[in-house]
């Protein structure tokens, strides 16, 4: 069967396609499947798409999707199921936690909750089998009026899946995307990635969460150098630190043999002084960490994540020294956050001095607690699934804080990544300057 994925691009152009499909192509492919991918980008309109999905002439459409890209989708697959009866499945973070939503949409015949491997090989299997949908359920397969599924457990052992597709994931420069693990164990309250540990942990199987093993990552590293350049490694793990014998162990033996520079994604308290210098002698050159909130309250009491300001302060140092370049992710208008402590984050990254940050504005993704919070308290408006998912302004109505209010803290940290920006310059030309600055600028308005 000819499965073909859609990759739908919501407002940027993304240098990385979805993951999901990546993994979920080579495992179609390692049974006799075929797999495709086609990108709809931002200046491909609907009656562009159908006719490319046409021509590919696939017997089943896969749409990742998370819930920013929902909204786009959910107008392409109608259009799609207009002019065709290709069966369309969607899965991904946004399909696992609003399965009804999607379901409601005209053009989706299936959900895919949580992992997919095992679940899109057997609706493949059985839309081939040509039987009548649905005449057997499927673990982890939603149709359309149909009940939520039971959920399969997660794939084991993990080193057997086949490694991801690249094909499917549109990299460029020899730069490539490389996951090692799956879920993460933190409680985040806003954070939709957890939730897949939390979904299986419900579900009272075995946990969701697995690692490959380092002999597995490093054959997988040595196919890609095999197969073109590979200049790059960035990890995509949720918390690539987690457990400190791998970590070392991977450390040894990347560093022996490719010694490629890399970046991973940490959480301050997963990291040490010994870790850091290992990572960078191993060709570490960044690490992403999430600080949210300058208000150790606002850390503990909303977000569920206990390290003290004096941590981050000491993690950005230790990071620095070991010559590793560090981002800081952070996070306003969460709900029950005053306006003192949105500040309070501003002079916290004043005192970080990472070597680069990002700035969102919360937006509750379903599934999350803070979702179920904004649920229950009434802070979500009744239309927020019209509204678009983006981190620049606050679909909330909270009670002591306004979203102009919110705006305008978003707007100061734009501010200060412009200044920053400038400062870092040096002898840029002003005219290259002052482009960089409106293409900030532009791309903080799409948040
Ligand atoms: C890599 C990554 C990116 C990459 C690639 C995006 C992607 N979707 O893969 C880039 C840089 C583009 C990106 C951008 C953004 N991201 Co991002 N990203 C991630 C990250 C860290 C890893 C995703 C991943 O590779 N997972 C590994 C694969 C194997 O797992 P998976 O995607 O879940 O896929 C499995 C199943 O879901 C299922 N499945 C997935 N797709 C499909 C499709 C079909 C047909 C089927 C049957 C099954 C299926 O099968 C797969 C294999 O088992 C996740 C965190 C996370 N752990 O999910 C955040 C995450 C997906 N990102 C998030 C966000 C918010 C963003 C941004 C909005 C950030 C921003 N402010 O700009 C943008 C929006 C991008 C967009 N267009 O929607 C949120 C999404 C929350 C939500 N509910 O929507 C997450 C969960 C982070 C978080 N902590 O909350 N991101
Ligand atoms: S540590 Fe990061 S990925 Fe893990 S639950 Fe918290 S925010 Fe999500």
């Amino acid at each position: 069967m000819r499965v073909l994925f859609l990759e739908i691009d919501t407002e940027s152009d993304w240098a990385v396609a979805s993951l999901g499909p990546g993994f979920l192509a080579a495992h179609l492919r390692a049974h006799g499947h075929e797999a495709g991918f086609l990108r709809v980008g931002l200046g491909m309109d609907a009656p562009a798409m159908v006719a490319a999905v046409r021509e590919a002439a696939p017997d089943l459409v896969g749409v990742s999707l998370t819930t920013r890209q929902w909204q786009r989708a959910r107008n392409l697959l109608g259009a799609l199921r207009r002019a065709s009866n290709v069966p369309v499945v969607v899965g991904g973070l946004h399909p696992t936690f609003s399965p009804e939503d999607c379901l409601a949409a005209e053009g989706v015949d299936f959900a895919c909750l949580g992992e997919g491997e095992g679940a899109l090989l057997e609706l493949v299997q059985a839309l081939e089998a040509g039987g009548p949908w649905p005449d057997r359920p499927i673990d982890n397969i939603m149709a359309k009026g149909s009940a939520r599924p039971k959920l399969r457990p997660p794939f084991e052992p993990i080193d057997e899946l086949p490694f991801t597709a690249r094909d499917m994931l549109d990299e460029r420069w020899g730069v490539v995307h490389v996951s090692t693990q799956r879920g993460c164990p933190f409680p985040c309250t806003y954070c939709g990635a957890r939730m897949f540990d939390q979904l299986y942990a419900e579900a009272g199987g075995p946990a969701y969460g697995r690692r490959r093993s380092v002999g597995n990552v490093l054959a997988e590293l040595r196919a890609i150098r095999a197969a073109g350049p590979l200049n790059y490694v960035i990890f995509l793990d949720d918390t690539f630190t987690i457990h400190h014998p791998w970590v070392f162990e991977f450390c040894r033996a990347y560093g022996a043999e490719f010694a490629i520079p890399f970046s991973l994604h940490a959480r301050v308290e997963t990291v040490n002084e010994k870790l850091l210098q290992a990572l960078a002698a191993a060709g570490c050159r960044h690490i992403v960490y999430g600080v949210e909130s300058g208000s150790e309250r606002v850390r503990r009491e909303i977000m569920l994540r206990s390290a003290t300001n004096q941590r981050f302060r000491d993690v950005f140092r230790w990071t620095r020294e070991a010559g590793i370049m560090a981002t800081a992710n952070y996070m306003m208008g969460t709900p029950g956050e005053t306006l003192a402590e949105m500040e309070e984050t501003i002079a916290l990254h004043h005192e970080l001095q990472p070597a680069d940050f990002g700035y969102f504005v919360f937006y509750p993704y379903p599934g999350t607690a803070l979702f179920q919070t904004c649920l229950e308290k009434g802070y979500l408006p009744e239309d927020w699934r019209e509204r678009p998912a983006v981190h620049s302004r606050s679909i909330l109505r909270l009670p002591g804080v306004t979203p102009e209010q919110i705006e305008g803290i978003y707007a100061r940290w734009t501010e200060i990544r412009v200044a920053a920006t400038r400062r870092r310059a040096g002898d840029v030309p002003a005219a290259a300057l002052d482009e960089a600055e409106g293409a900030l600028r532009a791309h903080a308005a799409l948040g």
